[in-house]
């Protein structure tokens, strides 16, 4: 791993009010997904062009000891954020996953345990309740999210490496950014994830957890990073 003084601070615009974009929460039977509609850009960060906020979904294990894509020191973290912005050159999500190199850039966050409630959640949490069953036709509205102040720590320490997209078909079109500053959450909110269901009529058995791939090895790939 080496530090790479091309990959300068994240930008990222139309978070700053939360009237710029709307949030819609759905359950797709393997995540917890918010789309993103409105004017959301990332930018600077080493990536070739500009990127549109599309969506964002989470990872999460069954207890505290597992959940996140990516490790750290070999440690897994409960959850893992993933915010997926697409290549602006390819117009929409679905065609820009299919191009190799720079056709996502995913922004992914881990998440730590703490003591007490992360209350930049709450609008979040207390909507997963609506979305327990799987079933994509049910859209709940989360616009009281305020993403930049879930994201709000440091957007200039980051890890590099060009990937794949964690789920089938697994094409080789992320520019993938994992954030050193982890976002607090705590015991009760993790649980409300751990309480979502993988079938749209759900059971004891069909708990929607360890919906995250196993990480795979390094492989030779490249890591970059962006702090000394
Ligand atoms: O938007 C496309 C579209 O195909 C949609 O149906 C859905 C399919 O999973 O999501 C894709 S995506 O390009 O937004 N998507 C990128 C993120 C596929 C799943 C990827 O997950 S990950 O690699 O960030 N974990
Ligand atoms: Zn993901």
């Amino acid at each position: 791993m080496e530090l790479d003084v091309n990959l300068k601070p994240m930008k990222i615009s139309g978070l700053e009010r939360t009237k710029n974009y709307r949030l819609e929460l759905f359950n797709n039977g393997h995540s917890a997904q918010v789309n993103v509609d409105g004017d959301v850009y990332v930018e600077g960060g080493g990536l070739p062009n500009r990127f549109q906020t599309a969506q964002f979904h989470f990872h999460w294990g069954r207890d505290d000891n597992t959940g996140s894509e990516h490790l750290y020191s070999g440690g897994s973290f409960p959850l893992e954020l993933h915010v997926v912005n697409y290549n602006v050159k390819y117009g929409n999500s679905s065609n820009a996953m299919t191009k190799v190199g720079d056709g996502l850039a995913v922004l992914g966050f881990w998440f730590e345990r703490s003591d007490s409630d992360n209350p930049v959640l709450t609008p979040l949490i207390k909507k997963l309740s609506s979305v327990q069953n799987a079933d994509p036709s049910t859209k709940v509205p989360v616009s009281d999210l305020d993403l930049g102040k879930v994201i709000s720590g440091n957007l200039d320490r980051f890890y590099r490496y060009s990937g794949s997209l964690t789920t089938p078909p697994c094409y080789e079109s992320v520019i993938w950014s994992v954030f050193q500053t982890k976002i607090p959450i705590s015991s009760s909110q993790l649980t409300a994830f751990r309480r979502l269901k993988k079938v749209p009529h759900g059971g004891k058995t069909t708990a929607l957890v360890d919906n995250y791939r196993p990480p795979k090895t390094i492989n030779g790939r490249k890591i970059s990073i962006s702090f000394p």
